[in-house]
């Protein structure tokens, strides 16, 4: 099996697992399921999932329920953070994922509300792995680092400072850790904790997360670089094309160095490579 067949096969997994998720909210009112669903099921990546599981895997730990209740937990973070991000009163998109936007379908109230839904299933997950799984200090551990990173000084943080117009591109680097890559790195380090890693390893995974995180918002750059408002303040706008794709090869190569000292690293460098490298 190749990288490429192997992330499908665990992207297709966790999928699994959210349809089945989502078919459990049917008590919700049917405006507020029907929003939630269409967007939690329209697509997308999956990767921070597979990164908390691949990392739980690393570290010794297994895909177990509590690790699967954690992966879905940071996958309703990221939905909702995607559904307000689209709102008229933040980017004002009507499309995500080439389908139209959660307010666009549903209506703006509804999509407020099932982004404020999103947020608190995400802590209903995690405190159900804590009420259910025999890993109590592992967990508490994992759900204050997601939490952290989706709040003030992680990724709504980082929201609001993209939103000013005149941040400049001195916060370049605070708004992409914030916005962007504090997520993806509590991914990591929610799967490292629970998988049972020591403080060390623990060191090492933060910085490989914040590296990969930043490097993911480069490629976002990169990716977006025909349909992006020229007015926004991105590191592509600022020194263009060429020194973006080079920041984003050296970083890279920096973040897969990071991986080399640390064991069963290998699903996570072919990841990296061929992520940046927009395979995926
Ligand atoms: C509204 C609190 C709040 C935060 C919004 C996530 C975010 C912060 C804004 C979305 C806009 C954006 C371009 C953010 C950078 C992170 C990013 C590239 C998100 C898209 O993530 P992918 O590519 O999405 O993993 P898929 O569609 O694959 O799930």
């Amino acid at each position: 099996m190749n990288f490429t067949e192997a992330y499908e096969k665990r992207k297709t997994e966790f999928e699994g697992y959210l349809k089945q998720f989502v078919s459990e909210l049917i008590t919700f009112p049917k405006e507020l399921l029907d929003a939630v669903a269409y967007s939690l099921l329209s697509g997308g990546k999956r990767l921070r999932p597979v990164l908390l599981l691949e990392a739980v895997r690393m570290f010794g730990g297994q895909a177990d329920a509590c690790a699967v209740n954690f992966a879905l937990a940071v996958e309703c973070i990221h939905t909702y953070s995607l559904i307000h991000d689209d709102l008229p009163c933040m980017d004002n998109d009507d499309y995500r994922r080439g389908q139209l936007t959660c307010h666009k379908k549903f209506g703006e109230a509804n999509a407020v509300l099932a982004g404020d839904a999103l947020l608190n299933i995400a802590y209903e997950l995690i405190f159900g792995a804590v009420r259910l799984g025999n890993n109590e200090a592992r967990y508490v551990r994992a759900g204050s680092a997601l939490a952290a990173a989706a709040g003030g000084n992680g990724m709504v943080g980082g929201q609001v400072c993209d939103l000013l117009p005149d941040a400049g591109v001195d916060a370049l680097q605070y708004i992409y850790e914030k916005k962007t890559a504090a997520l993806i790195g509590a991914a990591l380090r929610a799967g490292a904790l629970i998988g049972g890693a020591r403080e060390e390893d623990l060191q090492k995974i933060d910085a490989f997360g914040k590296l990969f995180g930043f490097c993911f918002q480069l490629r976002d750059d990169l990716l977006d670089k025909d349909t992006e408002d020229v007015g926004k303040n991105t590191y592509l706008h600022a020194f263009g094309q060429q020194k973006t794709a080079a920041a984003l090869k050296e970083k890279t190569v920096a973040a897969i160095e990071l991986l080399q000292n640390m064991e069963n690293a290998a699903f996570l460098v072919e990841l990296t490579s061929a992520f940046m490298a927009r395979d995926i």
